[in-house]
């Protein structure tokens, strides 16, 4: 069900997020999710979920709004008690991706870009995206924006209680901006577990010597998220790990889809308890791009932190270069648990209508 979102309050200045892009008047979009009792284990992805549609500036004129952070907090229902983010499952922000790609379609000739209509998300141990200073994502006002938002509980839970999710979302609208802001677009990569009876490279034919590393371990989907790749041959995000300490790679160039030569400037990342590590690399370079550290709580085997990427400069990434990512559990719970491994990866976007009308 798709409830009206409730706008809580817009404040100008001050937030609990850090302070970024000082040098234009920031606005700030709260929202409360809707109460949910909590009285159960939920596992990943199958906890309560609440989906909403969101407003973030309500003008008679269509305007470009420039997203620089998100974050999220499980608070009680009154909405003034944090409570332990060992109940945060994840919170997503999509944007309706047919208008949202129409609007900012490509302006290179022959050279289309189909953005995902994910704009961020976030998860347990990774509650918060700031962009760089002179980044953002951008919107228009009157494209719809939904908000999820889901719960889990590895523990069962005695004592049943109410909780919520206060979200925040810091933007400034163009009209308002005072210094160029270079756009952001988000690309979502995962790693995937091969459910065929050997282990297969992500959307090629062959292997090749190269490559062959990087194919994708075989193993037991834990939900219904399985597809296919190009080849027909079946995969899943979501998989069963057993004790020990194992590894998972995939070719993610195809996930990545670079239209051109850019610059990448931040990366969060998603990932379970007993994850130890998630890595960027390239491949014809040889080079690692990004390694975030994970910590696991142990009192509930939750994620306690992940390390993110963020950096002005940015990383230089090649639309001919052969990207792998990969994740390491060290599943030391003594028990089969459930493992995902995500990048949320935001290139520089030199193909959007803002950039060309800047270089005017
Ligand atoms: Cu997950």
């Amino acid at each position: 069900m798709n409830y009206k979102l409730i706008l809580l309050s817009f404040l100008f200045v001050g937030c609990s997020l850090p302070p970024s892009q000082q040098y234009a008047k920031r606005h700030t979009f709260e929202y409360l999710s809707p109460t949910r009792t909590l009285d159960q284990v939920y596992p990943s992805m199958n906890g309560p979920e609440d989906i909403q549609e969101m407003t973030l500036w309500d003008s008679e004129e269509p305007e470009v709004l420039w997203l620089l952070a998100h974050s999220t907090q499980v608070v009680d229902d009154t909405g003034q008690q944090t409570l332990s983010n060992e109940y945060l499952c994840h919170t997503n922000i999509d944007v309706e991706a047919n208008q949202h790609n129409h609007i900012f379609q490509s302006t290179a000739p022959n050279t289309p870009r189909w953005f995902h209509p994910r704009l961020f998300t976030l998860s347990q141990g990774a509650t918060s995206v700031v962009l760089p200073d002179g980044y953002g994502v951008p919107v228009r006002s009157d494209v719809p924006l939904t908000l999820l938002n889901m719960f889990l509980s590895h523990k069962p839970i005695e004592a049943p209680f109410q909780a919520r999710q206060r979200f925040e979302v810091q933007f400034i609208r163009d009209a308002e901006r005072t210094q160029t802001l270079k756009p952001l677009y988000l690309k979502v990569a995962s790693v995937l577990v091969s459910l065929e009876d050997q282990p297969v490279l992500f959307n090629r034919e062959k292997s090749g010597e190269t490559l062959h590393d990087s194919s994708c371990s075989m193993g037991v989907t834990a939900s219904e998220l399985w597809h296919r790749d190009s080849q027909g041959r079946k995969y899943t995000p979501h998989w069963y790990i057993e004790p020990g300490r194992s590894e998972y790679k995939t070719l993610v160039t195809d996930q990545m889809a670079l239209p051109v030569d850019t610059t990448l400037h931040y990366i969060g990342a998603h990932v379970h308890g007993y994850a130890e590590s998630i890595v960027l690399k390239d491949l014809t370079t040889g080079k690692v791009l990004f390694r975030g550290k994970v910590t696991t709580n142990q009192e509930h085997e939750g994620v306690e932190s992940v390390e993110v990427f963020s950096s002005k400069k940015g990383l230089r990434v090649y639309k001919d270069h052969e990207y792998e990512m990969s994740v390491v559990y060290n599943n030391t719970s003594g028990k089969t648990i459930e493992g995902m491994a995500m990048l949320y990866i935001y290139f520089y976007d030199a193909l959007n209508p803002l950039v060309q009308r800047r270089a005017d």
